[in-house]
């Protein structure tokens, strides 16, 4: 596989942040050999928060949701490779966090939905969605994998 593959937003939470659970979700997607292409750590705004959440917007859990992902900072990252939407949503785990299975980032550092650590893109539409959210084009970087036989036919 050359050129450019599939992206997908990955976001460690502020539970996440404080948690100090960011190398430990790069680690995880490092290790399964997706590609870093964009990073950035930030406060959120309001304004991009309600646009992130557009779609829960009439959720009765919305207002609490968009508290909680201002309370601090996240880590906003674009992971690329083969698939990675959903690999990156079967590696982030159930939304329910008491739903999702050991071995998931969720089901490894969390108990409850409010408090769900990270975000993943849930499609393809969705993460390119996202990512133009969230980055600007000439924050994200195309590199060659020096490794990528190992990774892909
Ligand atoms: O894509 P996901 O993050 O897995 O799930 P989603 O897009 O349906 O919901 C976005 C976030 O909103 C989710 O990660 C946690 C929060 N959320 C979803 N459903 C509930 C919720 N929070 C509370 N407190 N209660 C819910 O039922």
């Amino acid at each position: 596989l050359s050129g450019v593959q599939e992206r997908t937003l990955v976001a460690l939470k502020p539970d996440g942040v404080q948690r100090r659970l960011v190398g430990d979700v790069i680690k995880r997607f490092e290790q399964r050999g997706f590609k870093l292409v964009g990073m950035k750590l930030l406060q959120a705004s309001e304004v991009i928060l309600a646009e992130h959440y557009h779609d829960l917007r009439r959720k009765p859990f919305y207002s609490s949701l968009i508290r909680y992902m201002a309370s601090g900072p996240v880590v906003v990252m674009v992971w690329e490779g083969h698939n990675v939407v959903r690999s990156s949503r079967l590696m982030v785990g159930d939304t329910d966090s008491a739903q999702a299975k050991p071995g998931t980032v969720r089901g490894d550092f969390s108990v409850h939905i409010s408090r769900n650590v990270i975000h993943a893109s849930d499609s393809v539409e969705v993460a390119e969605r996202e990512i133009g959210l969230w980055f600007h084009v000439s924050e994200l970087v195309s590199w060659d994998n020096a490794d990528q036989s190992n990774l892909y036919q």
